[in-house]
């Protein structure tokens, strides 16, 4: 199967600029991979007013909306879509594209943050840690117009690797079905483990799985490249078995997203050379199907 990167240059959802150069970035390093750009209106100038709970939700609605139709447009001419990010807020129209193509999918959000906020809970207005409730159909219905098709199961969404989550935003997982398995819980269980069991909780009854890896997952100083740093996280190692896990299952698996590399917080290259080898391993896996 062919893939196309999606480069979803955007970082509206977030205070701290750069997430936006991330996706470039990478696609230096992929000449001949078919690509497409999403690029957010570079005359937008970014709310950061710290009293503003909805910063840029026009903005990013309308980048959003066209986000989904080009991912739309690829995966019915039958494209395995691969998003780069961007911030997280890209993850809206990437899973729920999919779910208008393959019916009930599952959702794997493999995060520091549980990305569950609403309007009425979220402390920052930062829209990228609103995502997930969105793509759950936990409130934040005005974040996803653009979509007329239903939203993903809650009892098909299981967190990974989260360990910086807002208590407001834990009232909302309690609320939800949404399962969260702890950066605490690969550590103990391994990743293979936590990953297998994640795949077996969003693909049950479903017709594919999404991925959504942010790289704020691994350990800062490790990937220091990311917006929205979190410290004690995931080892390189334990990231690179999660992706392995996810290649074992690659026929199960409906589109991936790679978000938040923020090659302004980058040292050395390090977040994005891991970045460019995470992308590197779907897209040999995907060749294969
Ligand atoms: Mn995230």
């Amino acid at each position: 199967m062919n893939t196309i990167l999606v480069a979803a240059s955007v970082d509206l959802g977030v205070a701290a600029d750069g997430a936006r150069l991330g996706p470039k970035t990478i696609l230096n390093h992929f000449h001949h991979q078919k690509s497409v750009s999403v690029e957010a209106d570079p005359s937008i100038i970014k709310s950061r007013d710290k009293n503003d709970l909805r910063k840029n939700e026009a903005e990013l609605l309308k980048y959003n909306t066209g986000l989904y139709h080009t991912i739309l447009n690829a995966k019915k001419d039958g494209y395995f879509s691969l998003l780069l990010g961007g911030d997280h807020s890209a993850a809206i129209p990437s899973a729920l594209s999919s779910a208008a193509v393959y019916g009930n999918i599952g959702v794997i959000w493999i995060d520091a943050h549980a990305d569950f906020n609403t309007f009425d809970t979220t402390v920052t207005g930062n829209l990228h840690g609103l995502p997930l409730a969105a793509i759950g159909g936990f409130n934040n219905t005005d974040m996803i117009p653009f979509h007329q098709g239903k939203t993903v199961s809650q009892k098909n969404i299981v967190i990974v690797g989260g360990r910086d989550i807002d208590p407001d935003e834990q009232i909302n997982l309690d609320h939800s079905d949404v399962t969260v398995f702890s950066t605490e819980d690969i550590h103990r269980e391994g990743a293979s483990a936590i990953m297998e069991k994640a795949l077996k909780i969003a693909g049950n009854g479903t017709d594919a799985v999404h991925i959504s890896y942010d790289l704020d997952v691994i350990d800062p100083l490790t990937a220091p490249g990311v917006s929205v740093p979190a410290s004690d996280g995931i080892s390189e190692e334990e990231a690179f078995e999660i992706n392995r896990t996810i290649v074992s299952h690659i026929g199960e698996i409906c589109s991936y997203d790679l978000v938040e590399l923020n090659p302004l917080r980058d040292i050395d290259h390090k977040t994005e050379n891991i970045a460019v080898r995470l992308v590197n391993e779907i897209l040999d896996s995907v060749k294969k199907l």
